[in-house]
């Protein structure tokens, strides 16, 4: 195990030189958990062509995925040894990870999709390793652009293999409405019907949605669906007349200007429609947070937008959900557990951080000049922004999350958001991502002292050609590659 290849780098490893494991061509897995089993199975089958059955009961394993009673969370122990992998864990995440370092550990032809020549070896030694942070994110906007299900399935996939735990899907804003809504069917028809630049765009079907949130639970991901408010809703403002002051809808969005819409915070309609609204989405959605946005509402006096947040946050709460906001909603009144996103860029504290965390708010740490996906590499790259500057993968990856704050702020982990403006097909989704949202799962997974640049280029260089095999194109960052 001394020169693993794993992203994101494991708390402990100790490796038994010397010693190798190969997968038998009729080799058996024995699980404590089917669904881990299954999962492990389903990885392993294409590439190696082994039929792998799973069992709950064998007395020889070839890899034996093990429940038991100690542990943290999401850790897992993985013992390599000449005959046998044995994963074990107290939590089916952890045997969830356990599988994924086991993946990893293996050729990197295991992640074709056809069957490839062995030997399937594992090279033997010990790894105990459990998360830094229990909130590892990363942020798909799918209001600028749409992207169907498929694309978002196919991102949950990588971003499961590096470890992350929370998908946060922004569903709205001034270009795009992209959850249906039964008791607004507008917000889909109308609302969904345009994105940046004019296309198309589109809307998730509450089935579509729930597919997305059960495909991403069978990979220990958790969705947080985020209805941004008070600001960002043009889309809304636009298929619904009523919900405007004047009684008149303004035109479809096409453009990238932010700030300039709000919900009138005097109506009465207004709290109706976000009753309804956050009603239905916390109903489909089975994880515990519910992001109501709060950024830019440039549109909305501060008066108005914290009487906006006082009746809405306290919904949120009454729906059984945590509040997620934008740092932005630091001064209005704390809900239970809230969670607020810092996506500050300046060296100086900012004012609705800092009230945030006086309030006693978990801080969730979205730096834009480091974990922005939607800045450019450099000069450049062929799409993105650059308003927080040019993010390489080493500037994404050489920080510590505890220095960022004052050490009073409670850090709930880190997420990396991905806005699309520039953003138009899976292939730009991909080129953004890859390699910096791997080298962002290791900042918010492994513990600061087994992390360093030099050896984590090394490390993740070897992931491209997985990459390659699974139809991920990246960016050949020349720092890395
Ligand atoms: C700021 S980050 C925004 C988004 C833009 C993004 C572009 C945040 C809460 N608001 O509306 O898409 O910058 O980088």
């Amino acid at each position: 195990m001394n020169d693993i290849t794993v992203v994101p780098v494991p708390a402990r490893v100790e490796p038994a030189p010397g010693v190798t494991f190969v997968l038998p061509a009729d080799g058996v897995i024995r699980s404590d958990s089917a669904s881990a089993g299954a999962f492990l199975a389903g990885a392993l089958r294409p590439a190696t062509g082994f039929a792998l059955p799973v069992v709950a009961d064998h007395p020889a394993p070839a890899i034996e995925l093990r429940l038991v009673a100690s542990g943290a969370d999401e850790g897992y122990e993985l013992d390599v040894d000449a005959g046998s992998v044995v994963v074990r864990a107290r939590t089916t995440a952890g045997l969830f990870y356990g599988v994924q370092t086991l993946l990893q550990l293996l050729p990197s032809s295991v992640d074709a999709a056809t069957v490839q020549d062995g030997p399937w070896t594992v090279p033997g030694g010990r790894i105990r390793d459990e998360p830094r942070f229990a909130y590892r994110g990363a942020m798909l906007d799918v209001s600028r652009h749409f992207f169907g299900p498929e694309v978002v399935l196919r991102f949950v996939d990588e971003l499961s293999r590096y470890k992350i735990n929370f998908l946060h899907l922004h569903l709205s804003d001034d270009q795009g409405w992209r959850i249906a809504i039964e008791s607004w069917p507008e917000l889909a028809r109308s609302g969904g019907a345009t994105q940046v630049g004019g296309g198309a765009g589109g809307c998730f079907s509450q089935a579509e949605y729930a597919r997305i949130v059960a495909h991403a639970a069978e990979r220990h991901v958790t969705i947080v669906p985020e209805i941004d408010l008070p600001g960002h809703t043009n889309a809304a403002l636009h298929a619904y007349p009523q919900l405007n002051a004047d009684g008149t809808a303004p035109p479809a969005y096409t453009g990238v200007d932010v700030g300039f819409s709000t919900l009138t915070v005097g109506r009465e309609a207004t709290y109706t429609f976000v009753q309804d609204v956050l009603r239905e989405v916390a109903a489909l959605t089975p994880g515990p947070y519910l992001h109501i946005g709060g950024d830019e509402a440039q549109s909305t006096s501060t008066e108005d937008y914290l009487a906006f947040m006082d009746r809405v946050q306290p919904m949120v709460t009454a729906l059984g959900k945590t509040v997620v906001g934008w740092h932005q909603i630091g001064p209005a009144r704390r809900e239970p557990g809230r969670i607020a996103q810092y996506w500050g860029h300046k060296p100086e504290p900012d004012e609705d951080l800092l009230a945030a965390i006086a309030q006693g708010d978990r801080i969730l740490l979205s730096p834009a000049d480091r974990v922005y996906l939607d800045m450019k590499y450099t000069v450049d790259t062929p799409i993105g922004l650059d308003w927080a500057g040019h993010i390489t993968t080493r500037t994404a990856y050489d920080w510590d999350p505890a220095a960022l704050l004052p050490g009073d702020a409670d850090v709930a982990g880190v997420e990396a958001p991905l806005w699309t403006e520039t953003v138009a097909t899976a292939a730009d989704i991909h080129l953004l991502t890859f390699p910096r949202l791997p080298a962002i799962a290791e900042v918010a997974w492994s513990p600061q002292a087994a992390r360093d640049w030099a050896a984590f280029r090394v490390r993740l260089a070897a992931h491209g050609p997985r990459w390659t095999l699974r139809g991920v194109g990246f960016h050949p960052d020349p720092e890395v590659f």
